[in-house]
C-alpha cells in the first residue's frame, strides 16, 4: 500500500459523492500515479463502510472484466472484484431513471447463489459448482465515475468496479444437466440485436470468474459465505445505453432479462 488513512477516506468521499452526485470525475490514479491494487481495495472498502453507516447492504459481490471482449474494450487483462449494494435492485422488466447515471452500460451475466461457502486459496470451478445452489440470468448495469469510461484497472478497483445497477431475470436454475460454457445469451436494443456470447467468453466458464473470486479474498483472509450472490461478469462488451432504451437480454436455458431506461 502507499496511501495513508486519510487519502484513502477523501478517495472515498470523491469517488461516492461522484456517484451520488451523478457527476464524472477523472480518474484518481492521475493525482495519485503510485496507487496500487491495495489501496485501490482498500479505497473501495471505505466506500463500503460510508453506505453501510447510511444503512444500505451489500446484496452481493461480483467479478469484472472476465472476459475477452470486455478486457479488449477496457484495454486490461485481468478481473477486479466489487461489491453489489440493495439500493442497486431493480425488479425484471423495471424502468431505470437514466438521469440517476453518469454514462450507463448494460453487460449481460451468468450469476450465483451458493448453498455452501467457498474458500481459497486453490478455489477452481468443480468446487464453485459442487457448492452453487442455483444460477440466474442477470444485467449489470456499469456506471463508471471516470469522465469517458477512461481509466486503469487501480482506478476502477476503487470506484468499485462501476457498480451501480442490477436486474436478475429468468428462472433460477441448478447447475447439473447444465453446460454453463455453451449457454448462449442474445442481447437486443430497442429489438435489434447488439451482442451474442456464450458463456466461456467468461474466463473459459463463468465459475472461474466466481472461483478466482474466491481466491481474490483468500488472499484477505475471508471466504464467499454460503447464500452469497455473486455476478460473474459480462459475456460481451458492454452496451452504452439511454433514456428511452429497452433492454432484452434471452439466456438459453435461463429464461430473459429486461428493463427500460426512463
Ligand atoms: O462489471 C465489470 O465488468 C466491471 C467493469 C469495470 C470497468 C467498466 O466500467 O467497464
Ligand atoms: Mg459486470
Amino acid at each position: 500500500m502507499t496511501l495513508d488513512q486519510d487519502t484513502i477516506q477523501n478517495l472515498a468521499a470523491h469517488l461516492e459523492d461522484a456517484e451520488l452526485n451523478v457527476r464524472a470525475v477523472t480518474k484518481i490514479t492521475d493525482a495519485h500515479p503510485s496507487l496500487d491494487w491495495d489501496d485501490a481495495y482498500a479505497i473501495q472498502h471505505a466506500i463500503r463502510l460510508r453506505k453501510e453507516a447510511r444503512s444500505q447492504r451489500v446484496a452481493g459481490l461480483k467479478a469484472g472484466l472476465t472476459s475477452r471482449a470486455k478486457m479488449k474494450q477496457m484495454g486490461v487483462d485481468v478481473p477486479c472484484f466489487g461489491l453489489i449494494f440493495d439500493y442497486m435492485s431493480v425488479p425484471n422488466g423495471g424502468e431505470i431513471e437514466a438521469n440517476k447515471l453518469i454514462h450507463p452500460k448494460v453487460e449481460a451475466e451468468i450469476a450465483f447463489v451458493l448453498k455452501q461457502p467457498l474458500r481459497g486459496p486453490g478455489c477452481h470451478a468443480g468446487a464453485v459448482l459442487a457448492a452453487t445452489d442455483f444460477v440466474v440470468p442477470a444485467v449489470e448495469i456499469i456506471d463508471s465515475r471516470y469522465e469517458n469510461f477512461r481509466f486503469d484497472l487501480a482506478s476502477v478497483i476503487a470506484d468499485n468496479t462501476s457498480a451501480s445497477r442490477f436486474v436478475v431475470g429468468g428462472v433460477a436454475r441448478g447447475v447439473e444437466g447444465l453446460d454453463l460454457r455453451t449457454l448462449g445469451l442474445v442481447m437486443e436494443k430497442n429489438g435489434e440485436i447488439v451482442a451474442m456470447a456464450a458463456g466461456a467468453a467468461v474466463l473459459g466458464h463463468p465459475a472461474v470468474a466466481v472461483a478466482a473470486l474466491a481466491n481474490h479474498l483468500a488472499a484477505r483472509g475471508e471466504e464467499i459465505p454460503a447464500g452469497t450472490f455473486i455476478m460473474s461478469g459480462g459475456a460481451t462488451e458492454a452496451i452504452s445505453v439511454a433514456a428511452g432504451d429497452a433492454i432484452h437480454v434471452r439466456f438459453q436455458d435461463l429464461g430473459s432479462v429486461s428493463m427500460r431506461f426512463v
